[in-house]
């Protein structure tokens, strides 16, 4: 389960925060496939709640009601419309998988796709769910059912995340209806899961839910007997009981440590050392999903706190290059709108609730309110390097002051000045030649000598980050 089913070899993902299905098609076909990305991890596709006393907030899509595909993203037909067309350039389709719960204490009506429900009742006919289906409440030991005590095991998994219903997945029919879902997805082509709020699910019952879940469709493109990506969302900063490593048996585990020693880095560059800390519990390269921020953290919510997001695009464009020159991990980059309310939902949510389309500009950044980070120069530039160097190991660390640099394998080099002014000459580990810098698009030409020495310049206060890769033209 930790091996993503990426075409030709390719190393990032992108999350595409609240985009809508007819908008990540066409992402795939005109920009994603050629910039080297593995897959789009997507918004929640089932069926949610529709929150209108918040404004339809973005977080209404963690609030299931069905598992039919009907969400503010888009209709099952578009969904499956997305998959085929991304598939067929070679970009796959990670689904945010919330099934820990379904809607909060106090919601009823009807989710966005139609369906009718009570979460009073625990009623909830377009799975269908009942009041059988859920955590049976003497299971859970906190006083008001909720979870408060997040050194009680049996509190975070049995008891109600923020009043969300919490389902009984030891419950042989609720694993078949979740697993049933999965099987939808796998076969209309989707590529695997990021589960939500795994930390509030028993490890045992993930691996029974998984133990029911088909290998990837052949049709889609993916080879026979090939299983599910399956990254699992547990916040472990070190001080719980529940760790990352109770997960690796079923998959990735997130790594929010990461993003806060890339924080620290960026603001002292003597700390991007030893990214990857075991002593601190972090989990090992090839069991760690990481990323600089996320939908959550970036305004608040779960595992916030020094963290670095588009809000200071010079800090974060340094924080995800060095992240995507790094060794370190399987990497998902964010994909945000703008905002001021850490609620508000994608644009064109206050009219309605829908979704506007995003536009593309004539230099190729995004309009609309959409940040689309992924199209920042730095960061695309940065998602071709770590395809060229996948599998190299480190090697050639220099760091002195606010400058860094580093090499990969005989494959790649990397440099980062935080004041953009650097001019010294390096070991980079490659072999003789002329190489393109990737950042500058070959308007800087960079001669490796003989005994793999190179003057390395940057002079760029906006992007001061330098790249080079055996195989790279810009
Ligand atoms: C409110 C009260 C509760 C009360 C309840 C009663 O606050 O005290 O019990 O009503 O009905 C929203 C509101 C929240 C509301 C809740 C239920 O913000 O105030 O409770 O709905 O109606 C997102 C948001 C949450 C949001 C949730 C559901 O972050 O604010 O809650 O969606 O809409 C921990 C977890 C981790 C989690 C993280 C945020 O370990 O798993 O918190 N991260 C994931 C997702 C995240 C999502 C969820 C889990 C839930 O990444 O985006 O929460 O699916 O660290
Ligand atoms: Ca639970």
């Amino acid at each position: 389960y930790d091996t993503p089913s990426c075409a030709d070899g390719r190393q990032t993902i992108v999350h595409l925060f609240e985009w809508k299905w007819t908008d990540i098609a066409q992402e795939c076909e005109r920009f994603l496939a050629d910039a080297g990305f593995c897959a789009v991890q997507v918004s929640p596709p089932m069926e949610h709640a529709v929150v209108e006393e918040n404004g339809y907030p973005w977080w209404q899509r963690y609030q299931p009601v069905s598992y039919k595909l009907e969400s503010r993203s888009g209709n099952r037909q578009q969904f499956i419309d997305m998959v085929q067309r991304c598939n067929a350039v070679g970009v796959r389709i990670i689904v945010d998988a919330v099934v820990n719960h379904m809607t909060g204490l106090g919601r009823s009506g009807q989710g966005s796709g139609g369906s009718s429900f009570n979460a009073d009742n625990r009623d909830f006919p377009g799975v269908p769910y009942s009041s059988l289906d859920f955590t049976p409440r003497s299971m859970c030991p906190s006083a008001d059912g909720n979870i408060n005590n997040y050194n009680d095991v049996n509190e975070v998994r049995n008891c109600y995340l923020v009043g969300l219903t919490d389902l009984y997945g030891a419950k042989d029919y609720v694993r078949q209806m979740i697993s049933g879902y999965y099987n939808d997805l796998v076969e209309i082509g989707v590529m695997g899961f990021r589960v939500d709020a795994a930390k509030h699910m028993w490890p045992k019952d993930l691996e029974a839910i998984q133990g029911l879940t088909h290998d990837l469709n052949t049709n889609a493109g993916f080879p026979s007997g090939q299983r599910p990506f399956f990254f699992h969302e547990v916040i472990d900063q070190g001080g719980e009981p529940i760790t990352v490593d109770q997960y690796f048996s079923v998959g990735r585990t997130t790594e929010f440590r990461f993003g806060k020693k890339i924080a620290w880095g960026i603001n002292d560059f003597s700390q991007l050392a030893n990214i990857y800390d075991p002593g601190w519990g972090m989990a090992p390269s090839d069991k760690a999903l990481v990323f600089v921020d996320n939908h959550d953290n970036q305004r608040g919510h779960g595992g916030a706190g020094d963290i670095i997001t588009f809000k200071q695009p010079k800090e974060y464009k340094m924080g995800v290059s060095f992240s995507l020159a790094h060794d370190y991990g399987f990497m998902r980059i964010m994909s945000s709108y703008y905002f001021d309310d850490s609620d508000q939902g994608p644009p064109g949510s206050n009219n309605g609730g829908s979704t506007d389309d995003v536009p593309i500009n004539a230099d190729g950044s995004c309009g609309g309110g959409w940040v689309c980070e992924h199209r920042w120069n730095p960061i695309t530039q940065m998602v071709k390097f770590r395809n060229a160097v996948a599998g190299t190991q480190m090697a050639n660390w220099y760091q002195e002051g606010d400058n860094v640099a580093f090499s990969r394998g005989d494959k790649g080099f990397f440099a980062m000045s935080k004041y953009g002014s650097f001019d010294k000459t390096l070991q980079t580990g490659l072999p003789a030649g002329q190489y393109c810098e990737l950042i500058s698009h070959c308007a800087n030409k960079v001669t490796v000598n003989g005994d793999g020495t190179a003057r390395i310049i940057i002079n760029n206060s906006e992007e001061p980050i330098f790249a080079i890769c055996a195989g790279c033209d810009g």
